[in-house]
């Protein structure tokens, strides 16, 4: 192993010297096992950019599909120096912190619904920031004094959480996307906000999407107030909801 000194101008996968751009991935095609497939994955990793690409593993799926894991050097780089990303830019609460703003600045329950919408049914990310065990040792939302915390559950039509959040007077609604095939998300949530916008309550909401593969810029630019993605805890969109509210006067 040799430890030189890294260029963040130009960085490139680690294996066992610095910038020998070693690196593993895996993908499937549609072509039964064989020589043909291995020469086939080979040629498509070296298109990728890959030097002395070599297949390590290839698996017969057994319908005509192949799975391969590959190995091979990375040519190319990437200028780390200039990477900047859109995200939550807060120091976070933990679980008193949030329950003593709320108590000092906001002074009464702070009414907070989230679900799982459209026709995703994963739970857990929704589950794992509102329930009352949480998540990674990290309370849920209900566990929060001076948070009343509703989880719809998944599979909740955009209708019926804008019916919610007018009937219980939400301060807040959280959304959970997990799945992203086909853009399926992009859709659906823009639809919330058209809906929030026509019922004249956008403005009065703190509206935060979250998932996987929601990114805090791709949720604002669909008209969300933030987005949270994998590693997001409950006291992370709490804060971001009580200092909202505070900035924004929704007290
Ligand atoms: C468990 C699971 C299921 C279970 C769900 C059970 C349940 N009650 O939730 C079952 C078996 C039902 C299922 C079904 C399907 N699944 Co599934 N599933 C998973 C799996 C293995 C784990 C998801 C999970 O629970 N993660 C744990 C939670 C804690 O993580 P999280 O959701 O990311 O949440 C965290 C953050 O993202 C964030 N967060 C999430 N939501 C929100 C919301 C807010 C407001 C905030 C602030 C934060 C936040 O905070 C959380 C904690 O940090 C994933 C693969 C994987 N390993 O991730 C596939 C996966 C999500 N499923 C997938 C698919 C394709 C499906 C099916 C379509 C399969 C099929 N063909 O039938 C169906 C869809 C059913 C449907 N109608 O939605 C794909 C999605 C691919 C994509 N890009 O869209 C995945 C990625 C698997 C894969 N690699 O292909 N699935």
């Amino acid at each position: 192993m040799s430890l030189g000194k890294v260029d963040l101008t130009k960085i490139k996968p680690y294996g066992d010297t610095l910038n020998d751009g070693k690196m593993q991935l895996s993908f499937t095609l549609p072509v039964p096992q064989g020589d043909e497939a291995d020469e086939a994955a080979k040629q498509l990793a070296r298109k990728m950019g890959l030097s002395e690409a070599s297949v390590v593993h290839s698996h017969d799926l057994g319908v005509g599909y192949t799975f391969f894991i590959m190995y091979g050097n990375c040519n190319h780089t990437v200028d780390y120096s200039v990477i900047e990303v859109p995200k939550v830019d807060l120091e976070f609460m933990d679980k008193e912190g949030v329950e003593q703003y709320i108590e000092e600045n906001i002074k009464r329950d702070v009414v907070i619904i989230g679900a799982c919408t459209g026709s995703d049914a994963h739970t857990v990310g929704i589950d794992a920031i509102m329930n009352m065990k949480g998540f990674d040792g990290h309370y849920g939302l209900e566990r929060y004094k001076g948070i009343e915390a509703v989880n719809l559950g998944s599979q909740v039509a955009n209708e019926e959480l804008v019916a919610k959040a007018i009937e219980l007077n939400a301060d807040a609604v959280l959304v959970s996307q997990v799945v992203t095939q086909k853009d399926v998300h992009i859709p659906n949530l823009t639809q919330l906000v058209e809906m929030m916008e026509a019922e004249g309550i956008r403005d009065k909401i703190i509206l935060v999407a979250g998932g996987p593969r929601l990114s805090h810029e791709l949720a604002q630019e669909l008209g969300y107030d933030a987005g949270f993605g994998p590693g997001s805890f409950a006291n992370h969109v709490a804060t971001f909801i009580v200092k909202q509210m505070v900035e924004r006067k929704l007290v």
